[in-house]
C-alpha cells in the first residue's frame, strides 16, 4: 500500500479494544475535565441499578454474566460527553450570535458543553436569548394550536426513554397528526419492514444467550469495533469455542479481524490478540442481495450432490414443509442464477460463496448480524430478507444458539417503536388509545423522515417538534434542505448540546435543555426511573445518577408533560402533570396500551438482563398473513439503478457514507479514525488503488466529489483527500455527515425509506487548491 505522506494516514496494525482503546478513553475524560465525576458513573453504566449507556443498543447481560465493567471505548466517550464540564449556558449565547456559530465545525459546537436554560431565538438581535420554560410551553402551544396538526412534525432520535417516548407519540396524536418520523427512517426502518414480512416480527429474534449456544456467526456490513464495541465480548467468547465468524464488508474493519480485551490484564499485557472473523470476505458495495444468493446456490448444489450420492440432503427439509412457505419459487430463482453474474455483481469469487456455505453447511445453529452496510441501499429491504432465506434453508431461525440479530444504533430506537413512535397508525392498537384517553388517533398515515423532508421543501411541512437528535445534517441532500429548514413556521429542539439543526433558525425556534441519561431525575424531590429496550428486546429499568448539568434543565417527560398541557385542549383524559411527577404512572399506561408486553412492567423492568418482549418468530410462531415463514425471492440483484445517462460507467464510484471510531452520529467527539489510520482529519476519501491510478489522481490528491446522477441539481462535497486504501475497485468511502449533500432525497430503499446512504454513485474531479480543513462548513457547498 502506498502511503503519501502529505495524508494523515498511517495504517493502524494493532487489534481492536487494547491500549489504544485505553488510552483513547482517558483522552476524552482529561479533555472534558470529566474525570472523577464521569469515572464514577461508568461504574454504574449497564449494571444493574445503574444508568443505560447513551451510546448503542447493544444488550446489557444479566448479574451473572456482567463483565467489571460494563462499557466500551465509544459508550466511556459518549458518557464524558454528556458529563462534561462545560456549559453553553446564556452568557454564552450573549456572545456569539447565531450567524457566527452556524460557522462553527460540529465538534465545536458541541464541545462547547451542555446546555443550561430554555432558549428563545430573537431575530431582531440574532441570538438565542433566555426565557422561562412557562414563556415557552405557553408561547409553543399557542403557535402549534395556529397550524393545521398535518402541517407539523414530531421528530425523535431514538434515545429517548420508553416514557418519554410514549408521552410524545400520545401528545402528537392527541393534537391531531400521525407525523412520527424518527431515526428508524434513516437507519433499521429496512429491517422492520424486511423481518415482519419474512417472520411476521419487526425486530431481531435472538438474545444474548444464542451467543452461547452458536455454533457459526456471519456478519454482513456492521462495524462492531467502533459501533457497538461491547459485543466484541460476544464475539471473543464465540472464537473461544472455537466457532467460526464470517464477515462480509467492502472495508477490512479492525474490529472484525482482532480483539484485545482491555478489561484483561492477561490479554493487555500478552502478546495475544483473538483473531475474530475467520474468513473474510471484501465484497462490493450493494453486492450482499448477490452473495446471498451465491451462498444458497452452493449449499443448493452441494445439498442436490449428497442426495445423488444417497447421503442425506444439507437442507432442513422438515422444518421447510412445517413452517415456511415460497421455498420452491425460491429456489428455481436461486438455481436460474448464473455463478457468472453472481460473481460481478457481488464482486466476490465463486470459491468465496462456496466457503461460506461450506462453513454454513456443517454448523448446527448459526445467528445472522448485519448493520447499515445492508439496509442503507436501494435495495435494503431485500438485502435483509435475503439473509432471511438463508436462515431458513437450515431451519437456523427459533432455536437456541441461532436467528437473526439487527444491530440497532440509538440506545432506545426499538422501543420507541414498540412504544407508538411510528407513523403509520397501523401499527399502533388505536383503539385501546381511544378507549383509555378519549381522544380520536387521526386515520391519516403520518410522514416518514424522506417524506418529512419533501413536505418542506414543498412547504406543506410548517411546524417541527425535535426530541432529541440533528436532523439537519443526518438526512440527506443537506444543501437543498438548509433553505426548507429555515421556512419553517415553528422549529422547537429538545436537546443536551448545540449543533446545526438549531442554528437555521425559521420563524420562531426554541432550544428546550433537557437531562441526559447519565443525570438524576428527581421530580418533586422524588428520583424517577427510566426503561429501554435494547436490540435483543429486552426491557431494563435504569436511573441516572450523576447530579444534573444546570438547575434549570428538565426532563424529557417533564418538557412533554408541559408542552402537552399548554397545546391541548381540555377533553382528553391524560393528567400529564401526574405523569410528570410520577412515572410509574406513566408504564402504568404504557401496559394498558400493550399489555402483551409490558404486563407486570414495574417488576419486571428491574429483572436482571431484563425482560423479554414477546417474540413469536424466537418460538417458530409466525405472524404472517398465512401463518408461515416466507421465502421472498429478490427483485433484482443489481446494486442500484440510480446511475442514468449520461455518465460512462466507468467514471461513476459508488461511494459509501460511514462513521468513524471518534464520532457518534452528528456528533464528532474528534478527528482521529484510529483503527483505519486516520488522524487529524475527516476531509477523506477512501479508494482502491487501482481507481486512483486509472481516474489519473494519486494517494495525497485532493478532490471535489459529486452525485452522478440525473437530472442535476448541484451536488457537491471537497475538497476531501484521496487515500489509497483495502477497498474493493469501484467502490469508495468517505464520512457521515459531512457527505450527506451528496445523497438525493429521492435516492432511498423501496418500500423503507430509508436513504440509500450506502450506495452513492460519484464522480470525483481534481481541486488543486485543495487544502485540510476542520470545518465542516467549508466541506459542505452549496
Ligand atoms: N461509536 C459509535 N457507535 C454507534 C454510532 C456511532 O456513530 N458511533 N451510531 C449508532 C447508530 S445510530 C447506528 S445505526 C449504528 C451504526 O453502526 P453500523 O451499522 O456499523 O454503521 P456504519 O458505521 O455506517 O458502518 C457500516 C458498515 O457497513 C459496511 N458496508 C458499507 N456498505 C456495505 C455493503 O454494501 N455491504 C456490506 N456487507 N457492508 C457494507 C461498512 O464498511 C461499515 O463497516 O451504530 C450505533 N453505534
Ligand atoms: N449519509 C448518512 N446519513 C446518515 C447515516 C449514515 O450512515 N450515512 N446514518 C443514519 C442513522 S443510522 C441515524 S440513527 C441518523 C442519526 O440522526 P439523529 O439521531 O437525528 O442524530 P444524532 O447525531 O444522534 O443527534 C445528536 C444530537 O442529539 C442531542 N442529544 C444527545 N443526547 C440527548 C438526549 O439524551 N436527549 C435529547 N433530547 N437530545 C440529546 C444532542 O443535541 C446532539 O447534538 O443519521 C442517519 N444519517
Ligand atoms: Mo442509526
Amino acid at each position: 500500500m502506498s502511503i503519501d505522506p502529505s495524508t494523515r494516514y498511517r495504517p493502524y496494525t494493532h487489534a481492536s479494544g487494547g491500549w489504544g482503546s485505553a488510552r483513547s478513553v482517558m483522552h476524552i475524560l482529561w479533555r472534558e475535565q470529566a474525570m472523577v465525576k464521569t469515572g464514577a458513573a461508568l461504574l454504574k453504566q449497564n449494571k444493574p441499578g445503574g444508568f443505560a449507556c447513551v451510546g448503542c443498543a447493544w444488550a446489557k447481560p444479566d448479574d451473572a454474566h456482567a463483565h467489571p465493567l460494563e462499557f466500551c471505548e465509544n459508550g466511556a466517550k459518549a458518557t464524558a460527553w454528556e458529563l462534561t464540564a462545560q456549559r453553553s449556558d446564556p452568557a454564552f449565547f450573549a456572545r456569539h450570535s447565531v450567524s457566527e456559530l452556524r460557522a462553527w465545525p460540529a465538534h465545536a459546537l458541541e464541545q462547547h458543553g451542555r446546555l443550561t436554560h430554555p432558549l428563545r431565538y430573537n431575530p431582531d438581535s440574532d441570538h438565542y436569548e433566555e426565557t422561562t420554560w412557562e414563556a415557552a410551553y405557553q408561547q409553543i402551544g399557542a403557535s402549534l394550536q395556529a397550524l393545521p396538526a398535518d402541517e407539523v412534525v414530531f421528530y425523535a432520535s431514538g434515545r429517548a426513554s420508553l416514557e418519554a417516548s410514549f408521552m410524545y407519540q400520545l401528545f402528537a396524536r392527541a393534537y391531531g397528526t400521525n407525523n412520527l418520523p424518527d431515526s428508524s427512517n434513516m437507519c433499521h426502518e429496512s429491517t422492520s419492514v424486511g423481518l415482519q414480512e419474512s417472520i411476521g416480527v419487526p425486530v431481531g429474534t435472538v438474545t444474548l444467550s444464542d451467543f452461547e449456544h452458536t455454533d457459526c456467526l456471519i456478519f454482513f456490513g456492521q462495524n462492531v469495533g467502533s459501533n457497538s464495541p461491547r459485543m466484541l465480548h460476544q464475539l471473543q467468547d464465540v472464537r473461544k469455542r472455537d466457532a467460526p465468524i464470517i464477515t462480509f464488508n467492502p472495508l477490512k474493519e479492525r474490529g472484525l479481524e482482532r480483539f484485545v480485551n482491555p478489561q484483561s490484564p492477561g490479554e493487555m499485557l500478552g502478546p495475544d490478540s483473538t483473531l475474530i472473523s475467520t474468513q473474510y470476505h471484501q465484497l462490493a458495495i450493494g453486492g450482499d442481495t448477490a452473495a446471498v444468493m451465491g451462498i444458497a446456490k452452493a449449499l443448493l448444489e452441494m445439498h442436490d450432490g449428497a442426495l445423488q450420492d444417497g447421503r442425506p440432503g444439507l437442507l432442513d427439509d422438515a422444518f421447510i414443509a412445517e413452517h415456511t412457505e415460497g421455498y420452491q419459487r425460491f429456489a428455481e430463482a436461486v438455481r436460474a442464477q448464473s455463478w457468472a453474474s453472481l460473481e460481478a455483481r457481488s464482486g466476490l469469487s465463486r470459491g468465496a460463496m462456496e466457503a461460506t456455505a461450506t462453513t454454513y453447511a456443517n454448523a448446527e445453529r448459526v445467528m445472522v448480524i448485519y448493520g447499515m452496510g445492508l439496509t442503507q441501499h436501494r435495495q435494503g429491504v431485500q438485502n435483509v430478507q435475503m439473509l432471511v432465506n438463508l436462515l431458513l434453508l437450515r431451519g437456523n431461525i427459533g432455536k437456541p444458539g441461532a436467528g437473526i440479530c439487527p444491530v440497532r444504533g440509538h440506545s432506545n430506537v426499538q422501543g420507541q417503536r414498540t412504544v407508538g413512535i411510528v407513523e403509520d397508525p397501523a401499527k399502533v392498537p388505536v383503539d385501546l388509545i381511544e378507549r383509555h384517553f378519549h381522544f380520536r388517533v387521526p386515520e391519516r398515515m403520518g410522514l416518514c423522515t424522506v417524506d418529512a423532508c419533501s413536505g418542506m421543501l414543498e412547504g406543506r411541512v410548517r411546524g417541527f417538534v425535535s426530541l432529541g437528535g440533528n436532523f439537519l445534517r443526518a438526512i440527506p441532500d443537506t444543501s437543498l434542505m438548509e433553505p426548507a429548514w429555515q421556512t419553517l413556521q415553528l422549529n422547537v429542539q429538545i436537546a443536551t448540546k448545540l449543533n446545526h439543526s438549531h442554528l437555521l433558525p425559521g420563524a420562531q425556534m426554541w432550544l428546550l435543555p433537557c437531562l441526559g441519561r447519565t443525570e438524576i431525575d428527581r421530580q418533586d424531590g422524588v428520583v424517577q426511573s427510566h426503561s429501554t429496550e435494547d436490540s435483543t428486546g429486552c426491557i431494563h429499568g435504569w436511573a441516572g445518577n450523576s447530579e444534573p448539568a444546570s438547575e434549570q434543565l428538565r426532563s424529557e417527560p417533564a418538557i412533554i408533560a408541559g408542552l402537552a398541557r399548554a397545546t391541548l385542549g381540555n377533553g382528553i383524559d391524560i393528567d400529564w402533570e401526574a405523569w410528570r411527577r410520577d412515572y410509574s404512572l406513566v408504564r402504568q399506561a404504557i401496559a394498558k396500551i400493550y399489555p402483551d408486553i409490558f404486563a407486570d412492567f414495574e417488576q419486571r423492568m428491574w429483572q436482571p438482563g431484563g425482560f423479554r418482549r414477546p417474540l413469536g418468530a424466537a418460538k417458530r410462531q409466525w405472524a404472517t398473513p398465512s401463518g408461515k415463514a416466507q421465502f421472498i425471492v429478490p427483485t433484482s440483484i443489481d446494486v442500484d439503478d440510480d446511475v442514468q445517462a449520461p455518465y460512462a460507467r466507468r467514471d461513476v464510484l459508488q461511494l459509501m457514507t460511514l462513521r468513524s471510531n471518534d464520532q457518534f452520529n452528528t456528533t464528532i467527539y474528534g478527528y482521529d479514525d484510529r483503527f483505519r489510520g486516520i488522524h487529524g482529519t475527516r476531509s477523506v476519501i477512501f479508494m482502491n488503488a487501482s481507481d486512483i491510478v486509472r481516474l489519473g489522481l494519486e494517494a495525497g490528491a485532493w478532490v471535489d466529489v459529486s452525485t452522478a446522477v440525473q437530472p442535476q441539481v448541484k451536488r457537491q462535497v471537497g475538497p476531501l483527500q484521496v487515500v489509497d486504501y483495502d477497498i474493493p475497485q469501484g467502490c469508495c468511502a468517505a464520512y457521515y455527515p459531512e457527505c450527506n449533500a451528496l445523497v438525493p432525497l429521492w435516492h432511498h430503499a423501496e418500500r423503507s425509506k430509508v436513504p440509500a446512504a450506502k450506495s452513492v454513485p460519484v464522480l470525483l474531479t481534481l481541486n488543486t487548491a485543495g487544502k485540510a480543513s476542520h470545518d465542516d462548513r467549508l466541506i459542505i457547498r452549496n
